[in-house]
């Protein structure tokens, strides 16, 4: 083999290499990310003059901006987007609450928050199956949560690997709901060991349904002793007193006073 023809099939695996390498590229990419939406609404709360607000457990930009962010994470239709919708409309005077929505189409979710007067900012992740600290940095980028508020971030419904991201949120809250089977936390371990919260939703649908709900909270604690377990339904408004008192109490004190 001459000089010449060794240089062509060096050239050609090169171009080869390059093609598999994008093609690689391609088709790991994780994410589309695509940002929609104008936040608005945040005006009509009154924000504190001070800000206290202690670091979160996980460090990133809501901790270092003041923000109290929870990831709501669940299976797709528990009912996060419903949660959310009641909590803004009960309690949205009291707290200034901003959501960003996951999900892999679809601006519907952040529309439905909008419709409650609340700020809302949609990330399409496209494939992918989680938001990520990327994603969560931009969409805050565009929500511009003032300090001292509460960021919602809805995860992409999903109970395996939101678990495993950490977005600086102070907690993660998972919602289970009843008609998905008292099994989940024991079958979705990593998940509710990484919530603080489990809020088991729907329950005004027991009366039609074979779920144990005692058996539930059982593997809920047998995976994670200190679960704090929550019922409610975001549709009867049942339970969700106990959700509130919980939101509230995570705000720290100088900043709650400096609301009232
Ligand atoms: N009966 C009953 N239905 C509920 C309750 N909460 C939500 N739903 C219904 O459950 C369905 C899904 O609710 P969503 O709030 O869209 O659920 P989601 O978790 O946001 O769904 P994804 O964003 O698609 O993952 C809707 O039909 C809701 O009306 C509840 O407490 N009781
Ligand atoms: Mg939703």
């Amino acid at each position: 083999m001459n000089t010449g023809t060794n240089t062509a099939m060096i050239t050609t695996t090169i171009i080869h290499m390059g093609m598999s390498i994008r093609m690689f590229m391609k088709t790991q990419r994780p994410c589309m990310h695509s940002f929609t939406a104008r936040p608005s609404g945040w005006s009509r709360t009154s924000w504190p003059k001070t800000s206290c607000w202690p670091n979160a457990t996980g460090a990133g930009w809501p901790a270092g901006r003041e923000i109290l962010a929870l990831n709501l994470v669940s299976s797709p239709g528990s009912g996060k987007t419903s949660l959310l919708e009641r909590t803004i409309r009960e309690i949205g005077a009291d707290l200034a609450i901003g959501v960003i929505e996951g999900d892999q189409a679809t601006l519907n979710d952040a529309a439905r928050i909008r419709a409650t007067g609340a700020p809302a900012i949609q990330v399409n992740t496209g494939t992918g199956c989680h938001l990520d600290a990327d994603m969560l940095a931009r969409a805050l980028d565009q929500l511009k949560p003032p300090p001292g508020s509460v960021v919602m971030i809805e995860n992409v419904g999903n109970l395996v690997c939101p678990a495993l991201f950490d977005l600086g949120e102070r907690a993660k809250v998972v919602i289970l709901s009843v008609t998905e089977g008292e099994d989940k936390p024991v079958k979705y371990p990593h998940m509710f060991r990484a919530a603080s919260v489990m809020l088991l939703n729907k329950i005004d649908l027991l009366p039609h349904l074979q779920f144990d709900v005692q058996r539930c909270i059982a593997y809920a604690r047998e995976v994670n002793p200190g679960i704090r377990v929550l019922q409610v339904s975001a549709q009867s408004g049942e339970g969700m007193q106990a959700w509130y008192d919980w939101l509230k109490a995570q705000i720290p004190a100088p900043v709650a006073q400096a609301q009232t």
